[in-house]
């Protein structure tokens, strides 16, 4: 008889974890990769907060300094207010697993953060995190990163990559104009010449920076077939490109761009999707591999649901607004009971490598509560549960479900 909450606490602990989403970036990207005391206060979620504490102009907010804002943040935050939120705990449990400080005093934690290069901090956070390897979001339409690819990409295998489309599905006519200067004879109707040379840049991009998937965040009115660009560009170009090349497409669905725009990268909203067009997708085109995660906490279950009828739908993570234990629970506990091990059951969406820590030990917590329960009301069916059992579900769930997805 094994020791279950020893054996899941262990495979939580030990499991090196597959993070298929991030916005990290290896070194070679320079100043797009964020780390330190700094970059986790003024994180998007964090601003969000202290701007409905203390809201202050928007041109004043704006105006300030990255050492100004994050000093308002802590103050306002962690020092006005008592950090409870899950974004606040989540960085003081960062700092805590960093043996930094975990003072008031932020001078003291900044004195802690100065004292690592970049080199020997990423590997400092790869190692306190177990995060064996990441998936960035490379998107070839932000100048700084293209200038990157054309000039100074470094590989680091523990920084996968993505070929990000959300500009080429949901901006065509703006970026039109970029897609002709590289060359590409692209018109402003996805007529078949236009296919074949958006095509030929997917091509480029998949041979150039090698993604392990291709993916777009997509708003709640996302839905294919209809008469528009996105659908046109997608089911035309895309997805024949993504089965040539065996690349699954990643959709991240229920985005309300900027529904507040004075708060920039913190003023997206969330909508209510229509499981339908994924169901077209998976059931219209099974040669192609889909990744599938929703925004909104009403839309998980129909995500379950659907995954359980298409082998070629794999759904992930707790997303952004999901990223709150009392949601990481109820959809971890749908997921498990309705489609067993074969989920990637979270992602961190990290931002700031240092956010590695937490994003998923806070996950861990909810999972082993959850697994507890699952193996107990199992082990009283008299099934022998092994521990080799436990730390292949743990496998699975952490990245070897999706590493056996994009396989096949
Ligand atoms: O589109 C995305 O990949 C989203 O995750 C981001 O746009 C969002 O700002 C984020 O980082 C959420 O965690
Ligand atoms: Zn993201």
């Amino acid at each position: 008889m094994i020791d279950l909450e020893k054996t899941i606490d262990k495979y939580l602990d030990e499991t090196p974890i597959y993070d298929i989403h991030t916005h990290l970036y290896n070194e070679s990207f320079g100043s797009l990769l964020l780390w330190g005391i700094d970059e986790l206060l003024v994180y998007h979620y964090l601003l969000a907060e202290a701007n409905r504490y203390n809201p202050m102009p928007v041109e004043k907010l704006w105006a300030m300094s990255k050492k100004e804002m994050a000093e308002y943040v802590w103050k306002t935050v962690f020092i006005d207010h008592t950090p409870i939120s899950e974004s606040a705990q989540g960085l003081l449990t960062t700092l805590k697993v960093l043996g930094c400080p975990v003072t008031k005093d932020l001078p003291k934690i900044r004195e802690f953060f100065s004292s690592f290069s970049t080199e020997e901090y990423i590997d400092k956070i790869f190692a306190l995190s177990n995060v064996k390897k990441l998936i960035m979001t490379n998107d070839p339409f932000d100048d700084v990163e293209f200038n990157v690819w054309e000039k100074g990409y470094k590989e680091d295998p523990r920084f996968e990559t993505a070929l990000r489309i959300d500009a080429l599905l949901l901006k065509y006519p703006q970026i039109m104009s970029k897609l002709q200067r590289w060359g590409y004879k692209v018109s402003p109707m996805i007529n078949p010449s236009a296919q074949e040379e958006i095509k030929r840049f997917l091509r480029d991009w998949i041979e150039k920076i090698n993604p392990v998937y291709l993916a777009a965040s997509l708003p709640p009115t996302f839905k294919v077939p209809e008469n528009s660009l996105t659908s046109d560009i997608l089911l035309k170009c895309v997805l024949p490109v993504c089965e040539e090349f065996n690349l699954p497409f990643g959709m991240m669905i229920g985005v309300k761009k900027l529904i507040n725009p004075d708060l920039k990268l913190a003023g997206d909203g969330v909508g209510r999707s229509d499981i339908s067009t994924v169901e077209y997708l998976c059931a219209n085109y099974p040669k192609n591999k889909f990744l599938l995660t929703y925004l909104s906490k009403e839309d998980q279950h129909s995500s379950v649901v659907c995954a359980r009828k298409f082998a070629n739908l794999h759904i992930f993570g707790c997303w952004w607004f999901c990223i709150n234990p009392v949601i990481m629970d109820e959809m971890t506990r749908m997921r498990i009971e309705m489609i067993g091990s074969s989920v990637t059951l979270h992602h961190s969406d990290a931002r700031v490598l240092d956010q590695l820590i937490y994003k998923w030990l806070h996950f861990k917590r909810i999972l082993k509560t959850i697994l507890t329960e699952k193996y107990t009301t199992l082990m009283e069916t008299g099934w022998d549960l092994t521990e080799e059992e436990i730390k292949r579900d743990i496998y699975s769930v952490f990245g070897g479900a999706f590493e056996e997805f994009i396989s096949r």
